[in-house]
């Protein structure tokens, strides 16, 4: 059992209040502001109201500690209370933007950690749900390698994509430990499009018809639903090893391992995490599968879709096969913008509330458009910008929303000088020609895509930083209109 101690409670400290919250262990914390303090409590943190470098507000014994206000005194004076009063704790201290170069320096000679504003931010929160990851890994592992037997992974009654590519993904995972597995459902597979998928990609799952047949099997598992009895053959009774499942449940679910996180589209998404953290490359057939179970279930990236579906289907595209795919249904988002969408997603920058990203070269400019538009469906981004490059030509395409920025003439201040630019305050458009650019690049691609970035991204950013264009201006009708045209796509 883990014990935490949060001293100070500035947006950092709220930030890794909420990652740990949900983790096994004690959570403590000492805030110097009531407002903080009565937030914390409501996130059932046991908060004391008082100076979180008096020692006196501490409790006995603590593991870990994070000094997380936002004032840099404050958090040197905690963080040396902390090392003086838990000498086998680690000391985890925040650095604010503000700090000068003499207390960092403080700080760092009394934490055993440093967490730098100005820097590290993104990265300890990628720690931060790696840990939790890594952790779920292990008992995943765990369960499966409990099974003594055969396992039997059951999807849903008549299964559609996402529970079908849910249980191969599982059975897959399950033989990378030892344990023989099946994908089983009850029912028929009658949707035409699920028939379709199982057809092409040749797909073996095992039809159970009758709930006696289960008996043959060690375990079960059940994946895209929760609850043995509900939407499946199975006796209610049924004992349950493993849940893995994004449906909000409306029962406490028990099993050995579950996992049931309803903040992403699809079960899919899930078990493709699993596959990538683990090292497990899918085949063809698997990435396909999962891929489509993925665009099912968030209706193409538009329902309930989050980063971390995007970044499954990242993951998925190298391995899927996009033409099978394309005979399962006609689309409406083909391979290629798929697969322009996926470079998007693993290039991207995002600083604050907006999002730039290249996609290297391009044949179609119309998934630029695409891809900005979906980007912009992706957690707390506001404004998306992608770009690529094609017969000597940078192409640019940005979309707003939510925010008071004019896109339009944003674009033109930063691209205008280099090229052409322009559009309107959401949606809006530039081209620039390669020309110098190529030269610079020497004939390499990868250069040339390097250079891009460096010369579009850089300007762009550093026209925001330095004062974007809002709202307030009318834009050039006469640029809205020529760049409408080529953006209504
Ligand atoms: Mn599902």
């Amino acid at each position: 059992m883990t014990r935490r101690l949060i001293l100070g409670c500035g947006s950092v400290g709220r930030a890794v209040v909420e990652a740990v919250a949900s983790w096994p262990g004690e959570l403590d914390a000492v805030v110097a502001d009531r407002g903080r303090t009565d937030a914390l409590r409501d996130d059932t943190v046991d908060a004391v109201l008082g100076d979180p470098a008096d020692p006196s507000n501490y409790p006995d014994a603590v593991d870990v500690v994070f000094v997380a206000g936002n004032d840099p005194e404050a958090n040197l004076a905690a963080a040396r209370s902390a090392r003086d009063a838990f000498q086998s704790a680690l000391v985890v201290a925040h650095v604010p933007v503000a700090a000068s170069d003499e207390t960092r320096a403080a700080v760092e000679s009394v934490a055993d950690r440093v967490v730098d504003a100005r820097s590290v931010l993104a990265t300890r929160a990628l720690d931060v749900a790696s840990d939790e990851t890594t952790e779920r890994m292990a008992r995943l592992l765990r369960a499966l390698r409990g099974v003594d037997g055969r396992l039997a992974v059951v999807a849903h009654d008549n299964p559609d994509p996402d529970a079908i590519a849910s249980a191969l993904a599982l059975v897959r995972i399950a033989a990378s430990v030892g344990v023989a597995a099946d994908a089983c459902h009850f029912g028929d597979i009658s949707h035409q499009e699920n028939r379709a998928l199982v057809n092409l990609l040749d797909i073996e799952l095992r039809t159970l018809s009758d709930p006696g047949e289960i008996d043959e099997y060690d375990a079960v598992a059940l994946v895209d639903h929760s609850r043995p009895g509900v939407n499946d053959g199975l006796d209610p009774g049924t004992d349950v090893a493993i849940v893995i499942d994004h449906h909000p449940p409306r029962v406490p679910i028990t099993a050995e391992f579950v996992d049931l996180r309803s903040d992403v589209g699809a079960t899919s998404t899930l078990l493709t995490e699993y596959l990538e953290r683990l090292g497990i490359e899918p085949d063809r057939v698997l990435a396909t599968a999962l891929l489509f179970g993925i665009r099912v279930d968030t209706k193409d990236f538009t329902r309930e879709v989050s980063d971390t579906d995007y970044e499954a289907a990242a993951f998925l595209l190298g391995h899927a096969d996009a033409a099978t795919l394309n005979r399962v249904e006609a689309p409406s988002m083909n391979a290629e913008v798929l697969d322009t969408l996926g470079r998007a997603v693993r290039n991207r920058d995002v600083r604050g509330t907006t999002l730039v990203t290249g996609v290297g070269e391009i044949r179609d400019r119309d998934v630029l458009a695409q891809a900005a538009d979906r980007l912009l469906e992706m957690d707390g981004v506001r404004l998306s910008l992608v770009y690529g490059f094609a017969d000597g030509t940078v192409y640019v395409s940005g979309r707003a929303r939510g925010t008071d920025i004019d896109l339009g003439e944003t674009l033109r201040d930063a691209l205008g000088a280099i090229g052409s630019a322009g559009g309107h305050a959401d949606m809006a458009g530039a081209q620039v020609p390669l020309g110098i650019l190529e030269d610079v690049a020497d004939g390499s691609k990868e250069q040339l895509a390097r250079v891009v970035d460096d010369v579009i991204k850089g300007r762009f950013f550093e026209t925001l930083e330095s004062g974007p264009r809002t709202l307030v201006r009318e834009p050039d009708t006469k640029l809205a209109r020529e760049y409408s045209q080529e953006e209504s796509g």
